[in-house]
């Protein structure tokens, strides 16, 4: 399946996997590449040594390109900006603000620079600063989220910008990604399903909390704090939803959330950890390699968008 996006970022198949901070690492992302999707090691609050790492381990398993996502909220995201010019890092996305910063130095050094962005105003900027596409995120995706639907800021994305939108948030079959083309977009980004992947080293825990979940179990915590979080109902969700009616300070509410990612992630605690997920983990039922999801995924979204029912 040919598109801007396969063009762009010379893969196969126009998939790109989430920057899931915490459990995107090599293993994930060099199976996704070797499948001919675009792979991605998320950066997120981690050191740049440790990311320089896993980099440099992506690069003996696979010969296709990968990326980075650099979160940036964290931290350590000016290292890490610094860092994918070291490692020649032939793409990088970004998540949770504006990356315009580092743009031109980015541009200069040849990299493929995908912000994701959940509005039409910052995927204009990010388009006259210089990106090659974007990443149109809408609030169905897991982790931190804007307000808007997929199927509402995908097309007024793609109405407003020449680059390429890659659609994200509630992607995990192939009728996502024929729907995703019929909004506008030239490719997807998909990162719930690949928590399933076999590659993907999270927590035995965290993948079957993705594969037992039903359809409302994805909620939101955070909205008070300004920084909007999807996740799997827990423990630890009914905590916030009960914080929430307390009025309590802004210092409490984060302390219950650092580190809660990581736990659930890495630890295994499903119950008072975070388990980040979008609203399409109901859909989400069997375990397969990263390879057969990209496949499956495809084989749907070509039959459907050739007029064939699945
Ligand atoms: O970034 C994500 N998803 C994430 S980041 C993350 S780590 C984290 N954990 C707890 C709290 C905050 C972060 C987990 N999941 N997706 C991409 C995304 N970017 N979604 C929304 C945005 C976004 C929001 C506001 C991008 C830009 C923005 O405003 C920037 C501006 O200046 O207008």
């Amino acid at each position: 399946m040919k598109s801007r996006i396969s063009q762009i970022l010379n893969i196969k198949y126009p998939i790109i996997q989430g920057g899931m901070a915490n459990i995107a690492d090599a293993s994930l992302a060099q199976a996704v590449s070797n499948a001919g999707g675009l792979g991605l090691i998320a950066g997120g609050n981690a050191p740049k040594e440790y990311i320089r790492e896993e980099i440099r381990k992506a690069k003996q398993m696979t010969d296709k390109p990968f990326g980075v996502n650099i979160m940036l909220l964290s931290p350590n995201a000016d290292d890490l900006a610094e860092l994918i010019i070291e490692e020649g890092v032939k793409v990088v996305t970004t998540g949770a603000g504006n990356p315009g910063k580092y743009m031109a130095k980015w541009k200069e050094n040849g990299i493929k620079v995908i912000p994701v962005v959940a509005s039409v105003a910052l995927a204009k900027r990010m388009e006259k600063a210089g990106a090659d596409a974007v990443v149109v995120e809408g609030c169905e995706a897991g982790g931190h989220i804007g307000e808007m639907t997929t199927m509402t800021l995908v097309p007024q994305v793609a109405d407003n910008v020449s680059i390429p939108v890659i659609a994200a948030g509630g992607v995990g079959d192939g009728r996502g990604i024929a729907a995703a083309f019929m909004l506008g977009a030239s490719g997807v980004q998909v990162g719930t399903r690949f928590l399933v992947a076999d590659e993907c080293t999270i927590h035995e825990n965290y993948k079957n909390k993705v594969l037992n979940a039903k359809d409302i179990d994805s909620v939101v915590t955070g909205r008070s704090t300004g920084h909007p979080v999807r996740c799997l109902r827990n423990k630890l969700t009914r905590e916030y939803k009960r914080l929430d009616k307390e009025n309590i300070s802004l210092e409490e509410y984060e302390k219950l959330g650092i580190g809660a990612l990581r736990r659930a992630a890495r630890e295994g605690d499903v119950d008072m950890g975070t388990v980040m997920a979008g609203q399409i983990a109901g859909l989400i039922s069997k375990r397969q390699s990263a390879g057969e999801i990209i496949e499956e995924m495809f084989q749907q979204a070509d039959k459907l968008l050739n007029g064939s029912s699945l």
